[in-house]
């Protein structure tokens, strides 16, 4: 049993005294916050390393998500994934909007797009799937069905830092793109998040939207929220990147050593990774069936037993929140797919600095458990 408790995740921080320079030059500038140097700095950086044109950063990924809904005017009715965390959902109730919830693919975790249409009525207005644990959503076929209805899509790319398809980002999908920076992700700024705008229109009208709506000191364009990243965060954006490539070979070691370890025991399912996009490996989830000897939470406790702390990332279901569950679309029958795997689903300890030690008792424990018990 590990003396220290292993969790879900750790951060990455980068050398202490590779951050002091930054914060003497905020110190030596007094510049906060308001869009400062290391702001704009991060956001040029950023959109080099994604690939992308325009980012507006955030303060973090909820704030982002609920000025993308903002900055497309969307009213109505949204259609989205239950098997989510709760910020997803949220940011609409946040817009006055009516979430709609789709069931998920058994194989991606994502909303299914073959079940989009039979979801849309005529107050529909958007979609907003996620890129759910960074596996890409099935891009093509929701654009062929927003641009038939004439919707938005607003994806939720929280987890999908750094993915990327033939095409190019993931990122580049959809109206707008959001992503967290939390401490819990792949790419932190200790709390974070972005919109990915596609032109320069968008991205101006997203920064007002994030600053108040102000554009000079006697124009106000529209009721905005502070959504500003401050210049601390920025800062250590800017470090951060220089080693998140690192990060991410890091954690493909883990997920591969998990893989081979984990194969062939009988009530264990490792999700498939996409074959048209690369990785970040930002979570590693298991499904758990009746095969295994143990139940999903049996195996959640046994874990914990021995220190090791996974988590049940999305159990339960969005949908099943009592702000949610009322819904028509909550229905259990109408989301058999997503309740079957939010009660099947495990995500084990992944980061870079998780040791193959850890990462062998880990798996260790999962296949002892199915040996002794059987
Ligand atoms: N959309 C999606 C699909 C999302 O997954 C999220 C966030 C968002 C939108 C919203 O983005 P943000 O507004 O958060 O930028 C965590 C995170 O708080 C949340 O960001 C994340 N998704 C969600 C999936 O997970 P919790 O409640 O599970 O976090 P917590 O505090 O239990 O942390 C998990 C483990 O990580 C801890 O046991 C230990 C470790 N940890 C955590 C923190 C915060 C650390 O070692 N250091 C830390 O500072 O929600």
């Amino acid at each position: 049993m590990s003396d220290k408790p292993v969790f879900v995740t750790k951060p990455d921080l980068p050398p202490l005294e590779e951050f002091i320079p930054y914060l003497e030059k905020i110190w030596e500038t007094s510049i906060l916050t308001n869009g400062g140097p290391f702001h704009k700095q991060l956001e040029k950086a950023l959109c080099d390393y994604l690939q992308v044109d325009h980012i507006a950063l955030f303060a973090n990924g909820t704030l982002a998500l609920m000025t993308a809904l903002k900055a497309l005017k969307v009213s109505g009715e949204v259609i989205t994934t239950p098997y989510s965390f709760v910020a997803t959902t949220h940011a609409l109730l946040w817009n006055g909007l009516t979430p709609v919830f789709v069931d998920i693919d058994p194989d991606t975790l994502n909303l299914d797009a073959k079940k989009l249409e039979t979801a849309i009525t005529p107050t529909t207005a958007a979609i907003m799937p996620v890129h759910c644990y960074g596996n890409p959503c099935d891009v093509s076929a929701i654009k062929e069905i927003a641009d038939k209805y004439n919707l938005q899509v607003i994806y939720d790319a929280a987890h999908a830092f750094g993915v990327r398809d033939q095409g190019g980002s993931i990122l580049r999908h959809g109206d707008l793109s959001i992503l967290s920076f939390h401490a819990t992700k792949v790419f932190n700024t200790l709390e974070g998040g972005a919109i990915i705008c596609p032109d320069a229109e968008t991205k101006q009208r997203v920064d007002h939207l994030k600053n108040f709506g102000i554009v000079d000191q006697l124009t106000v364009v529209a009721a905005g929220i502070n959504g500003k990243m401050n210049e601390i965060c920025a800062a250590f954006g800017l470090l951060q990147l220089e080693n998140v490539d690192d990060a991410i070979a890091s954690r493909r070691k883990v997920d591969e050593m998990y893989r081979e370890l984990l194969r062939g025991i009988p009530g264990i399912q490792c999700i498939e990774l996409s074959d048209r996009a690369s990785a970040n490996y930002s979570y590693f989830p298991i499904l758990v069936d009746e095969n295994y000897v143990l139940s999903r939470d049996g195996l959640y406790d046994r874990l914990k037993q021995n220190n090791i702390l996974a988590r049940r990332y999305f159990y339960p279901l969005i949908s099943e929140y009592p702000m949610y569950s009322r819904l028509p679309s909550s229905k259990t029958e109408n989301l058999a797919v997503s309740l079957r795997v939010s009660e099947q689903v495990l995500c084990l300890p992944i980061y870079s600095a998780l040791t193959d030690v850890e990462c062998r008792e880990v798996a260790g424990i999962v296949a002892e458990e199915g040996q002794r018990l059987r």
